[in-house]
């Protein structure tokens, strides 16, 4: 080998060692993520111990409401994996609102900066393209976030943290919510489904 060959030699090594090196602590910032929902037990609680149901304005209206119920139809593609079916309707002769809690049982979300979900519409029940998600922080004041284009196929949102501008205190959250109302919601009555809800650092 000569001199000039053995330094392209050398200089090709150390670009790689350059590259890989500082491309392996990218790769394991980009994988941190809590999982908050996966569904895919089939069964209460998500996967910090929290709670999670449909509710209603008013559930003495009959005219309005959302049901939920879990779906075997994965969004990661899980064969024995779950996600949870919103059937909504917000078509009421009365204002109407309705949708998804999940409690976040106090969760430290410090660490992360994204709040991620899968979501997609039922193509035969039919399904609004925008809906309204809510954060909040045990103050409990509702920051929201309109989520738009949503199809009939899985499709992850991610959504950075400083959309929600109401959160004051990152270190305790409160719950997570889904919203659908006579404002946002076209069709007023339809199917969601939603799944893998999880904090993510970027
Ligand atoms: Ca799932
Ligand atoms: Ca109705």
């Amino acid at each position: 080998m000569t001199t000039r060959l053995r330094v392209i030699w050398v200089v090709g090594l150390a670009l790689v060692a350059f590259v890989l090196a500082a491309a392996v602590p990218n790769v394991l910032a980009q994988s941190k993520e809590l999982v908050i929902a996966d569904f895919d037990t089939g069964d209460k609680p998500n996967n910090i111990g929290g709670d999670f149901g449909g509710w209603d304005k008013d559930p003495n209206d009959d005219t309005q409401s959302c049901q939920e119920s879990f779906e075997s139809d994965d969004a990661l593609g899980d064969p024995a994996g779950y996600s949870i079916r919103l059937d909504y309707d917000v078509d009421s002769p009365n204002p109407a609102y309705n949708g998804f809690w999940m409690k976040l049982n106090g969760e430290d979300a410090t660490a992360y900066n994204t709040l991620n979900f899968y979501m997609k519409g039922d193509a035969k029940a039919g399904y609004t393209k925008r809906v309204k998600i809510e954060l909040k922080d045990m103050t409990n004041k509702p920051s929201p976030y309109i989520v738009t284009g949503v199809t009939d196929q899985w499709q992850k949102f991610s959504i950075p943290f400083e959309k929600f501008r109401r959160i004051t205190d990152w270190k305790s959250m409160n719950e997570f919510v889904v919203v659908f109302d006579d404002i946002n919601s076209n069709p007023k009555s339809g199917t969601i489904y939603l799944d893998q809800v999880t904090f993510s650092k970027d």
